[in-house]
């Protein structure tokens, strides 16, 4: 969620009282903005999408409620000692005024135990869920109001605690201490700590209980609303649309189910039907490692009803499979919920899909390759209208207004009011101005004091001086080998070599640049992290090397986040989005730093390539093999049709001749692309890269023509608006309509 002060000001329009109020006091709004911790409950793109959401709902006044975990600890803070990420824990719930604890809401949770069935003498068989362990879950309440309205939304955040409530006295008084705080203690790891993961899955059982937990608490506050208005069962799923984001809340499917039959007394038809037209499925990925799997004895041990749910579930849906397609056996295997692997494996992504009436992906590309590739045979099964597209969006409020807010205000200046941020599609009457220089100029400056804020944020956190004049190439996102910071750090070493190779003339053409990065690794991804090592010794190297001066610097900045974000998206010249083509669903941050008029590099992949539709091929720089091709290209790899890029072979060379430190810290990287097959293929793209690297280079010397580009692609941003998004979902998968909130 980031920080909600500022953002919570600007939607209820109170910024300026504020301002005003506290400048009578002495203080600076800014300052007071600056003394909150952000709010850092997700890893990435997912978790901020849903934090877009949230502000989307509001403004366009959806009654729509989100629910989520209330972690004592979020995502790490991320230092950085001697080059290596080291993670601290986030405690940021002290001093946090945005939370309404309602202690009168609680649920008991249920784990473990054991199932009985029983037969009524009318022959009916029920079945109950009986004994195991119960934590209580603890709603924690978190206003999100909309931009330009009175509706005030939902985040209902769940905390776990011991079902005896703070501590079990009974247990206590009879002299049993040590058990009656490992019983506390217990239930509160449930909400304790966010897994640190972007797009990989485990398998813990911890995590498992997050996940039913806060389906459990969530569906359970949902029913109890929905039996408050004494409609029938029937009438659930017109009042109610529960969207999956990922397939990490994937058990609210089974748990509704559980609901229906085992406490509302429906029988499993009805049930089903009114389950499947309640959930809509978004997949955000197609990376294999993201794709979540629960080991079946885990689940049985832990949640004994659901499995036999599931297991009821896929029975019945692999029947109409069968029936369907009676001469293909192979289907069945192919399609069920359960792997016959060692152990078995629940696939939660089927569940999702075989539970849901809608199932979509975030981009174009992204969606056509779930329909063509991992979910096929759906397809087969479901007909294609199941599987749908919504591209993913951000809200204009936090990532223009809030974080930009000189170019909010000169854009409303032109547009005559702030109605762009209600509807996006109006920025395209900037683009009437692209020819008037004094406006052009007035962008410019805009951009270079955002350029300003930036480097001395950099100075203050790493204290390295950066020339507010230099192209400022940005990548900050999740540390991951598929979104290729290896890729920017073996091209920013060319750009080295080759600066040093240049004699003093030559210097002269080289356009200066800051290359920044940021990003968490998840602390169990070494790989990401050697990525992370490696950035840091070039930097100490560059950055002190006489011979290069100002025309080159790397900056890593630590502990990116979304408040850090706010800072850096509206001072890049140039932003990178190179994943390996088919890899990254979306992307979101492509759009943050485009409709703060930045150029951005990128591959043909995930969002990229509807964010080129809209804003021109002119004003975009694509490189790289298409997703067609990789493939193919990872099979001639494997073998052994392999030829290492000349030119990183030279950047190579330099790292093993320790230019950056001990190579030995780097051979794991290097060899994965070198000898074991080069994935995510660093190599295949690097020339094109480079070259248009170069291009990029070209391009920003002409400064009144990147001017123009900038300005034109902001214009051409309104699709990318989350409420675009949200107007969609509501249509094509909720059916769900704005509430007008009267005054
Ligand atoms: O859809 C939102 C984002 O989700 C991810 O971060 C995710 O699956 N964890 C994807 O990796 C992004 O591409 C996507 O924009």
């Amino acid at each position: 969620m980031g920080r909600t002060l500022d953002n919570a000001m600007l939607n209820v329009g109170l910024k300026d009282v504020a301002r005003d109020g506290l400048s009578d006091l002495g203080f600076r709004v800014e300052d007071v903005i600056n003394q909150e911790h952000d709010a850092a409950l997700g890893n990435g793109g997912l978790g901020r999408l849903a934090a877009c959401f949230l502000d989307s709902m509001a403004t366009l006044n959806y009654p729509a409620w989100g629910y989520g975990l209330r972690y004592r600890y979020g995502i790490f803070k991320q230092e950085i000692v001697n080059g290596y990420q080291v993670e601290i824990p986030d405690y940021w719930l002290d001093n946090n005024p945005w939370e309404f604890p309602r202690h009168e809401i609680t649920v008991d949770i249920q784990f473990y135990g054991n199932v009985k069935k029983y037969q009524d003498e009318n022959g009916r068989i029920s079945h109950s869920w009986e004994d195991g362990e119960i934590v209580q879950a603890v709603a924690y309440d978190v206003p999100i109001p909309g931009y330009g309205t009175k509706t005030t939304n939902n985040l209902r955040l769940w905390s776990s605690k011991a079902s005896s409530g703070e501590f079990d006295f009974q247990k206590f008084n009879a002299g049993d201490y040590e058990s009656a705080v490992a019983d506390q203690q217990r239930a509160e790891t449930i909400s304790a700590v966010l897994y640190p993961n972007d797009n990989l899955e485990r398998g813990k059982e911890l995590r498992l209980k997050q996940q039913y937990f806060w389906c459990a608490a969530s569906l359970f506050d949902i029913v109890r609303r929905f039996k408050k208005t004494k409609r029938a069962w029937g009438e659930f799923p017109d009042q109610i649309a529960i969207q999956l984001n990922d397939t990490h809340p994937t058990l609210a499917i089974v748990e509704l189910q559980r609901i229906l039959i085992d406490k509302e007394g429906l029988e499993w038809d009805e049930a089903w039907s009114i389950v499947t037209k309640t959930f809509g499925y978004t997949n955000h990925t197609v990376l294999p490692e993201a794709l979540e799997k629960w080991s079946v004895p885990l689940m049985q041990n832990l949640l004994p009803r659901h499995l036999q749910i599931i297991y009821e579930i896929n029975l019945f849906f692999l029947q109409s499979v069968e029936k369907r397609f009676p001469n293909d056996r192979d289907i069945l295997s192919r399609v069920s919920i359960i792997e016959e692997s060692h152990p078995k494996m629940v696939r939660m992504a089927y569940l999702a899909i075989i539970g849901s009436h809608k199932v979509n992906g975030v981009a174009e590309l992204h969606s056509d390759l779930l329909k063509t590739t991992l979910f096929k045979d759906f397809v087969k099964i479901y007909g294609p209208d199941r599987f749908t597209n919504v591209t993913n969006g951000i809200t204009p409020r936090r990532w223009l207004h809030q974080a930009n807010p000189r170019l909010s205000a000169l854009i409303a200046e032109k547009l005559g009011s702030y109605d762009f941020l209600k509807d996006l599609t109006l920025l395209d009457k900037i683009e009437a101005f692209v020819d008037d220089k004094a406006f052009r100029e007035e962008w410019a400056v805009i951009k270079r004091e955002n350029k300003l804020r930036l480097a001395k944020h950099i100075k203050a956190t790493t204290g390295f001086d950066v020339n507010p004049n230099a192209l400022f190439d940005v990548q900050v996102k999740r540390i991951h080998e598929y979104k290729r910071q290896q890729l920017n750090i073996f091209g920013v070493i060319h750009r080295y070599l080759s600066i040093k190779a240049m004699s003093a003339e030559e210097k002269k053409k080289v356009v200066p640049r800051v290359s920044i990065f940021g990003g968490k690794a998840a602390p169990g991804y070494w790989m990401a992290k050697t990525i992370i090592h490696l950035i840091n010794k070039v930097a100490d190297v560059v950055n002190k090397d006489p011979e290069i001066g100002d025309l080159l610097k790397v900056i890593f900045i630590a502990d990116y986040n979304v408040s850090k974000a706010e800072i850096i998206c509206p001072a890049s010249d140039i932003s990178e989005h190179i994943s390996t083509a088919g890899t990254e669903g979306s992307g979101t941050s492509n759009m943050k730093f485009v409709l703060n008029g930045g150029l951005i590099i990128g591959t043909c992949d995930g969002a990229n390539i509807e964010i080129t539709r809209e804003i021109g091929e002119q004003n975009i720089f694509l490189f790289g093999n298409l997703a067609e091709d990789v493939e193919d290209l990872r099979h001639r790899h494997f073998y052994g049709d392999f030829k290492l890029d000349p030119q990183l072979e030279r950047v190579f060379d330099a790292i093993k001749d320790n230019v950056f430190g001990d190579k030995a810290d780097f051979s794991a990287l290097i060899s994965s692309i070198e000898e074991h097959g080069d994935y995510y293929l660093v190599s295949d793209d690097f020339n094109s890269y480079i070259t248009t690297h170069e291009m990029v280079d070209e391009a920003f010397q002409n400064q009144e023509e990147w001017l123009v580009k900038s300005i034109a692609s902001v214009a051409r941003m309104g699709f990318f608006s989350m409420d675009r998004v949200t107007n969609e979902y509501a249509d094509s998968i909720w059916n769900v309509e704005p509430l007008d909130v009267k005054d």
